[in-house]
């Protein structure tokens, strides 16, 4: 007879909030004690020179969504979740793209279709609101807060997805009600149109232009509006994927004055700037850096660290949105991407996110220990209501875990990596710092670069209220 299922043993074991050298104990898929000297256990797993965290929550990912005629995703939500095991991942959060003309409790049906059986680490999905119609408003988005889609995202441009100032207002409102949290992708409609016409109309048609399309002053004016929005309602909102000092700042100006804003920002915006857009002397090849917000200056880069070490943003997510290079499907079609306009906007990240936060932060001193457990994992499920099942080591909690060399030196290249795309934005890229053994609700699910669970192991979190959004609750 065992007191445990599985025994991580002589590990420094590194939460949001403290650090301490320390055995876990599991029993079905749980944490039941953490402490010295454990007793016998079926499995033990000897960690000793390594760190043992919360498994990464990303909150941010793009799993087989829809993104246009003739484009197809890199990922489905096999490779995505293999890959993001492999990267220390045990939760992602990638999202159900309603498309006008569809409900959405349709569209929630057929990524759930998409995902079950299918994943190897658990997935929580948000929604995005394309269509806010009476019946969206009035029924649906109410009844899929109650099952647990707690959060959805709303986009300030793309034509099939723009939402225009009353519907966002009107969105709020229903968020406020039901006490749902918006994330909100925060670039101006208008503006980017016009940039994007007058570059073409003189010629300016390489990926590069693509940055030029979107440059900081239309993501500043579009967070300033959202914020705007969320304080006429009297609603907390999420900005995702911030990539500029201007838009930060707008952030910063609202936090100070005490309003409900969070931030996110992501790998992209501190490694890549828009000269990895340039290519080869301006070739397609820049297509591969193709993502919007669009990767901006060192300025910007250096900007964006004072955010992450200071606490303007919450969260660390990937924005994983994978297209293949070298395909007619995905960024390179030489028929159909005559300009950046007809680029997929996205690029992958889902594996290399916490590797690269780790190394450019804690190895690099600039971030705690903690700082990087709250950032990539504990703030994830705070925000969004999944905590202290899943971003925790605690007694109770899911058994999710990272266990981390933090010594360990690696090159991120293509070929060591699991998802669907055919090129990695970081190829090349050294760091500090490596995910040896994934766990997930107790279970190993990668070990050494190499998938070893069971797809169909991960499954859907229904989520409750993100309490950030359950405090705001009024009549709006
Ligand atoms: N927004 C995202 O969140 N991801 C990829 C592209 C985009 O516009
Ligand atoms: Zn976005
Ligand atoms: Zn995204």
């Amino acid at each position: 007879m065992t007191d445990y299922d599985l025994k991580i043993a002589g590990g420094e074991v590194i939460t949001a909030a403290d650090r301490m050298h320390a055995d876990v104990g599991i029993v079905a898929g749980r944490i039941v004690a953490l402490g010295a000297d454990l007793g016998e256990a079926a499995r033990t797993i000897d960690a000793e020179g390594l760190w043992v965290m919360p498994g990464g929550i990303d909150s941010h990912v793009h799993i087989a969504q829809y993104s246009g005629e003739g484009i197809v995703m890199a990922d489905d939500f096999a490779s995505a979740t293999a890959a993001a095991a492999c990267g220390g991942n045990t939760t992602v959060m990638p999202f159900v793209l309603q498309r006008r003309g569809t409900g959405l409790r349709q569209s929630v049906t057929d990524y759930q279709a998409l995902a079950d059986g299918n994943c190897h680490i658990d997935v929580s999905f948000h929604l995005i609101i394309a269509d806010p119609t009476p019946a969206v408003l009035g029924q649906e988005l109410p009844a899929l807060v109650k099952d647990g889609y707690t959060s959805f995202k709303v986009f300030m441009t793309y034509d099939d997805l723009v939402l225009h100032d009353r519907e966002l207002l009107e969105v709020m409102r229903v968020a406020k009600r039901e006490q749902a949290l918006v994330m909100v992708h925060a670039e101006g409609y208008d503006s980017i149109r016009f940039m994007i016409d007058h570059l073409e109309a003189t010629g300016q048609t390489e990926p590069y232009f693509h940055s030029e399309s979107r440059p900081d002053i239309v993501e500043r004016e579009a967070t300033h509006r959202a914020i705007s929005h969320a304080q006429l309602v009297g609603v907390p909102l999420m900005i995702v994927h911030v990539s500029s000092q201007a838009a930060m700042e707008q952030i910063q100006w609202a936090q100070a004055k005490g309003l409900e804003v969070y931030a996110e920002t992501c790998p992209q915006y501190i490694t890549l700037t828009a000269e990895d857009l340039r290519g080869l002397n301006m070739d397609m090849t820049g297509a591969k850096y193709v993502c919007s917000p669009p990767p901006r200056t060192k300025t910007d880069q250096a900007a964006i660290w004072r955010g992450l070490e200071t606490g303007t943003f919450k969260t660390f997510s990937s924005d994983h949105c994978p297209f293949r290079y070298d395909a007619v499907d995905g960024k390179l079609n030489p028929q159909a991407r005559t300009s950046f306009r007809w680029v997929p906007n996205g690029i992958p990240g889902i594996e290399t996110r916490l590797p690269i936060l780790f190394s450019e932060g804690v190895t690099k001193g600039r971030l705690s220990p903690e700082a990087f457990v709250a950032l990539t994992s504990t703030n994830h499920a705070k925000l969004y209501g999944l905590h202290p099942k899943k971003g925790s080591i605690a007694v109770g909690s899911d058994a999710d875990l990272v266990l981390w060399d933090p010594t360990r030196k690696e090159t991120i290249r293509q070929d060591i990596l699991h998802h669907g795309a055919d090129y990695t934005p970081w190829e090349g890229f050294e760091v500090t710092g490596w995910p040896m053994i994934t766990i997930s609700r107790g279970e190993v699910v990668a070990e050494g670069g190499r998938v070893v669970g069971r797809k169909g192991h991960g499954g859907h979190v229904a989520r409750g209220l993100s309490p950030v959004a359950s405090q705001a609750r009024g009549d709006a």
